[in-house]
């Protein structure tokens, strides 16, 4: 009865996307195996009576779990997780939103246990069942066993690394069900709480010292350049390097951007730094100056840490700070991290005019998105920072028939086929934003900054890849191919033709303290392991999540050193003096994350053991 009800459940106080038969199989076969075992422990018990009662409150806690799921979801459209219980600052919200949902008919929810009850009471002898032997038992819980596997398998198939990656709780609820989803949940959150337990904030003391020793002095002519002036920053979708200044078939693919690096600050020997989490690893670099975890998204494993954002850091200094993102606001569980981030607000799904019509692939598509953007930015106050993320030009590079401006390429690959063809659409994308921008006589105070999340066409289109490059795709080419365009635009100073290409070898773990130095912000004190891109003392180094690494001439990656200027593996002695460097400086990221070491920094305790 609860399984059918879970399902029931999920059909009618949910609102779960199902694309297909095989989506709508694992919704409807995921309750199954939690259940499987849950009831089956009423097999061990001795008496009648314990079993009974046992199956009675088991079925009624579950029954609440699930109902606490619809009271929250009518309100928040999410799913449950425990850092949003816990999270005292939740807390009054929740129970009262929680009240103003829950209504008198919801008893229906508890039908089945009613049921039970009502049988138990009048009916006992329904309920009789003989001992059931031990070998009856055993291919009992050998069936819940295969039912979980089968579970998981379809899941996999249909959603590969779901449970590494954690994309979105919809999606963790689809594939897994709502109570193999909260286990899920426990378990993450035991795990950090256990790690955050056992650290202190001595070891903070050690991590600060190195930091501060390699702190490079902001450039003295950059510093406070924008000072008061707006800042947007756009997370461009997949966009890597290789298709700047590029064509296909004698068509540019990104025209718009082409151009507008002219008028801009180009950061060509820029690195993104993401891992599992992409588009989120990429915001939390972005906004941290930290590196991402090596497994994992850290927006869904420690969004309960304290830390010391840069959109925290502009609201301090009165700018208003929002998220621009037509998705769903749970995904990559932006939400509850946006909080801890200290955005002010987050546009998501909820604020756009989303239709089928505007829509394509992963959702809303990016001209109606910085269309409708540009109008709800008009509503800001000023100065303010917003941080817009588009979507189009992401796998599987979807497009409908009239957004295709250029041929698609042809090789073997139709991932990287119709990837051109996405890029240009977002190229035209921003062109349209960026005159929108001028026609609302925004553009004028605002810098804009536009980088590429991550990658889009991976190493399983090396030999597509390698076609369109016309050359092979060593793990050299690989890593360079992890390129991704960072682009400056200050109004007044870059302007006019007067932009610049910078060579400097640099990572999205740059960005916070470059942006927050140009509008006039010091991270003297921060813990952070980026450096400003615009200071002569700013070295040529980027890590890898992988521990892969990049300097002025080498590269290190797949355990071998090669030269930049011969694409050849050289000696390893040659990259040997960073290896120390990249390894010191992924570990003590990961301690300040895995320890929540950032909530001891403004602490006496710590100011008396460390500075
Ligand atoms: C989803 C978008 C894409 O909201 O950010 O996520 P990705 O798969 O690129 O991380
Ligand atoms: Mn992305």
């Amino acid at each position: 009865m609860l399984w059918i009800k879970t399902y029931i459940v999920y059909k009618t106080s949910f609102n779960l996307k199902i694309e297909n038969f095989m989506q709508e199989l694992i919704l409807f076969i995921n309750p199954l195996s939690f259940l499987l075992f849950v009831f089956g422990i009423s097999l061990f018990f001795k008496t009648e009576k314990s079993r009974n009662r046992y199956l009675l409150l088991t079925s009624l806690f579950l029954s609440f779990v699930l109902y606490a799921n619809v009271a929250f979801y009518r309100f928040f459209t999410d799913f449950l997780t425990l850092p949003v219980l816990f999270q005292t600052s939740n807390f009054a919200d929740l129970g009262d939103s929680a009240a103003t949902e829950i209504h008198w008919f919801d008893f229906v929810y508890y039908i089945d246990v009613i049921f039970l009850f009502l049988l138990l009471k009048f009916r006992p002898k329904a309920m009789e069942i003989k001992p059931i032997k031990k070998a009856n038992r055993r291919a009992y819980f050998l069936v819940a066993a295969a039912m979980l596997f089968l579970n998981i398998g379809l899941a996999e198939t249909e959603r590969p690394q779901l449970l590494t990656r954690t994309f979105d709780r919809e999606m963790l609820v689809k594939n897994l069900g709502t109570y193999n989803y909260h286990l899920y949940d426990i378990f993450l959150q035991s795990k950090s709480s256990a790690q955050r337990a056992m650290a202190d904030g001595s070891e903070l003391v050690e991590i600060d010292n190195n930091i501060s020793a390699n702190f490079v002095k902001p450039s003295k002519k950059m510093f406070g350049k924008a000072e008061g002036k707006n800042l947007i920053v756009i997370s461009l979708e997949s966009l890597q390097s290789f298709v700047i200044n590029n064509e296909v078939y004698g068509e540019e693919v990104t025209p718009f951007l082409n151009d507008f690096i002219k008028e801009s600050f180009y950061f060509d020997e820029f690195y993104h730094q993401t891992g599992q989490g992409k588009t989120s690893d990429s915001e939390f670099l972005l906004e941290n100056s930290l590196y991402p975890l090596n497994r994992g998204a850290v927006f869904f494993t420690h969004s309960g840490n304290k830390f010391d954002a840069m959109a925290e850091k502009l609201g301090k200094k009165g700018y208003f700070t929002s998220t621009m993102h037509a998705n769903n606001k749970s995904f990559w569980n932006r939400d509850i991290m946006y909080e801890a981030l200290g955005y002010d607000y987050f546009y998501s799904a909820t604020d756009y005019d989303i239709t089928p019509e505007n829509s394509v692939g992963w959702g809303m598509k990016d001209i109606p998105f910085f269309e409708q953007s540009v109008d709800l930015m008009k509503t800001m106050q000023q100065p303010f920072y917003t941080k817009m993320i588009t979507l189009t030009n992401h796998h599987p590079f979807k497009l409908d028939d009239e957004d295709k401006l250029i041929e698609e390429y042809d090789s073997k690959s139709g991932t990287l086929n119709r990837y051109f063809t996405t890029v240009r659409y977002m190229d035209e994308a921003v062109k349209h934003f960026i005159q929108k921008l001028k026609d609302e006589g925004l553009y004028e105070n605002s810098i804009i900054v536009m980088y590429g999340d991550h990658y889009g066409i991976s190493e399983n289109h090396n030999e597509a890849m390698a076609q369109y490059l016309g050359k092979e795709v060593t793990p050299f080419v690989s890593a360079q191919l992890q390129r991704v365009p960072l682009i400056i635009h200050i109004p007044g100073v870059t302007n006019k033709g007067k932009g610049k290409t910078i060579s400097k070898v640099s990572g999205q773990i740059d960005l916070k303290p470059t942006l927050l130095h140009l509008l006039g912000v010091n991270t003297k004190n921060n813990i952070q392991f980026g450096e400003d891109m615009f200071s002569s003392d700013h070295r040529d180094f980027v890590v890898f999540r992988d521990g892969s690494f990049v300097t002025r001439n080498y590269v290190y990656t797949a355990n071998t050193c090669y030269s930049k200027e011969t694409e050849e593996p050289v000696d390893d002695s040659y990259c040997e003096p960073f290896k120390e460097k990249a390894r010191t400086e992924l570990d003590y990221s990961d301690k300040i994350i895995y320890g929540d070491l950032l909530r001891f920094y403004d602490n006496e305790d710590y100011q008396k053991i460390g500075k």
